[in-house]
């Protein structure tokens, strides 16, 4: 490709909207443009970054014997209505009627249609396991979409479902989606981790995210410093303390005027004792309804555990002014003990012994507080956000808390879809049995830019090889020179012959602006023909990466750059699990 003839509109400035550098990058190096909220136009270096990233998730889906087809994007609302999804989903769902008054929907996600194509076409045991899979465009109207690619309204996506005769035959075919998955993301040069996750509503019983680590992830892990443990800290469980039962005699319990303490630590300061010897009691909407959840004063709830353990579809906490609303509790004094609403603890809070707490009276707290004695909840269990202080639930290592962007997530579905949908084949024996099925994710449009958050400098982009959009940028120096400009011309044809990606930069302008929008592209490959050239006859290569730089004889140079490439390119597709 020759520069001075693309479409390749890069800028100094950074745009105010952009606030992570993958974004600002995207946008300076003219790799997208935003055409409205959400919606970005892949320009042709953006596009061919993504085509990388498609051609490595191809290959890989493929290995691990699974077949690509291409759903619709729009789908008729009937298949929704008969998943029951047609009403569980908000305004992210973007539906519309068609010239004939019927409803449809842009996919978000293809459960319902490739489970219709399996209930038509899939009859028979023999022909499974299958796993059918696409690379196409979604869209979710995400209220906030920002970020750029990371998260956008219409992105690219692979997803894949998986078919099986049993559970245990579901197992293999996500164990097989899991080292594709490995396989692809080691091979798109990404750190990343494979994480246990919380299933969230699909409903299926169990998943993994595969995170990118970077620190603009909107997701928290904890990983493990000794062991390759790693989980969501929406999911990550806590191993509970073991607490030895404690000799304290049982204090009686006693209300305790607090004026104006509201705060846990406040009150413990007030009252001599530590946060840790406060019950904080959080009311919050379980589908609306009022609960009181109870943790340790030094502790957070995590709410997907809440929301999980009480098998709710929302959970949020309640606004002051809703407490006091729905419950007339005094917000800052409430406290488990004749409590009028559903109590719910964390199972650290049930070891606690004489504690304080609030007394659901204005301006006063109650101390000898002992659980069991003095209230019993309704319900216990891990509902507290785990902390870089737990031991790792594996091997009791040291953890550490870090930022992820989810890139990949594969989920077991069960039969939740297949049984909404009557989708059986017919088993062993000649009876009907719903299809077990899997569904396998990677936010195609996503990784382009989870790769740039990992990889990029104070010049811009560093794209690892097999994901860059040019392997090579050849700069031609002195344009004015027709020798010169022969030697460049000549170079990139035979590296273009030898099979590479290569821009040729034939643009009239300064050195200094063509290593600028080299470093900004992240081309890893740089190749120089100018005065070295000329006095020379010697080329000089740099790598972007590294920055280390030689030259070469410029009769040598287009072999053994190509062979430098090649061989770059098979370590990163070798890929042992
Ligand atoms: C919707 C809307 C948004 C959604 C969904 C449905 C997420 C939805 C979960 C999945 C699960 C997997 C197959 C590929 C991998 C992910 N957001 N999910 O089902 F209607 Cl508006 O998409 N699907």
């Amino acid at each position: 490709m020759r520069y001075s003839q693309m479409l390749i509109p890069t800028t100094k400035e950074t745009p105010a909207e952009a606030e992570v550098v993958s974004h600002q990058l995207l946008l300076r190096g003219g790799f997208i443009r935003k055409l409205t909220s959400g919606l970005y136009t892949y320009l042709p270096l953006g596009l061919a970054a993504m085509q990388k990233v498609e051609s490595i998730v191809r290959e890989e889906m493929n290995r691990a014997g699974a077949q690509e087809l291409l759903m619709p994007m729009v789908q008729p609302a009937d298949l929704w209505q008969e998943s029951g999804r047609w009403k569980k989903y908000g305004p992210e769902l973007l539906r519309f009627k068609d010239r004939h008054e019927r409803d449809y929907c842009l996919g978000p996600t293809h459960e319902e249609v490739v489970t219709d194509i399996a209930r038509r076409e899939l009859h028979s045991y023999r022909q499974l396991p299958m796993n059918l899979y696409q690379i196409q465009t979604k869209f979710r109207d995400e209220i906030r979409p920002r970020f750029g690619l990371m998260r956008g309204r219409e992105f690219v996506m692979k997803d894949a479902y998986s078919f099986d005769v049993s559970d245990e035959e579901a197992g293999k075919s996500y164990q097989k989606m899991y080292e594709a998955y490995t396989r692809i993301f080691k091979r798109c040069g990404l750190e990343f981790r494979p994480v246990e996750a919380d299933s969230g509503t699909i409903g299926g019983s169990f998943s993994h995210e595969f995170m990118v680590l970077a620190d603009t992830g909107e997701d928290t892990l904890v990983i493990c410093k000794s062991c390759d443990y790693a989980a969501n800290v929406e999911k990550a469980k806590v191993v509970p303390g073991n607490t030895e039962p404690t000799d304290q005699a049982l204090q009686e319990c006693v209300k305790v005027e607090t004026p104006g303490m509201k705060k846990v630590d406040r009150v413990a300061d007030f009252l001599g004792v530590t946060p840790k010897e406060v019950i904080k009691t959080m009311i919050y909407l379980a589908d609306g309804e009022p609960v009181a959840v109870l943790v340790r004063g030094d502790r957070e709830v995590q709410s997907v555990k809440l929301k999980n353990l009480l098998h709710a579809a929302d959970v949020e906490l309640a606004e002051d002014d809703a407490v006091w609303k729905l419950t007339k509790l005094p917000v800052g004094y409430i406290g488990p003990v004749a409590i009028p609403i559903k109590l719910i603890a964390d199972q650290e809070v049930m070891q606690m012994v004489n504690a304080v707490a609030g007394a659901c009276e204005k301006g006063h707290h109650l101390t000898g507080v002992n659980p069991g004695r003095d209230f019993t909840p309704a319900m216990t269990g891990d509902l507290r956000q785990i902390t870089v202080e737990d031991p790792c639930p594996l091997c009791g290592g040291t953890l550490e808390l870090t930022e992820g962007i989810e890139v990949g997530h594969i989920f077991k579905l069960g039969t939740n879809y297949s049984q909404a949908l009557a989708a059986t084949f017919q088993d062993k024996e000649g009876c009907q049995q719903p299809f077990v099925m899997g569904c396998y994710g990677i936010g195609v449009s996503r990784v382009v830019a989870a790769a740039i958050e990992q990889n990029h400098d104070k010049n811009g982009i560093v794209f690892p090889l097999p994901l860059a959009p040019v392997q090579i940028i050849v700069l031609n120096l002195s344009l004015k020179n027709e020798e010169t400009t022969a030697a460049a011309e000549k170079l990139y044809m035979d590296l273009q012959a030898a099979g590479l990606d290569v821009l040729y930069d034939d643009r009239d302008e300064r050195p200094g602006s063509k290593f600028k929008d080299a470093d900004l592209l992240g081309i890893p490959y740089r190749v120089t023909v100018g005065k070295t050239w000329e006095k020379e006859g010697l080329v000089e290569l740099r790598l972007r990466r590294s920055g280390d730089t030689s030259t070469i004889a410029y009769d040598q140079a287009a072999v053994e750059i190509a062979a430098m490439v090649r061989a770059e390119m098979q370590s990163t597709e070798k890929v042992d699990l």
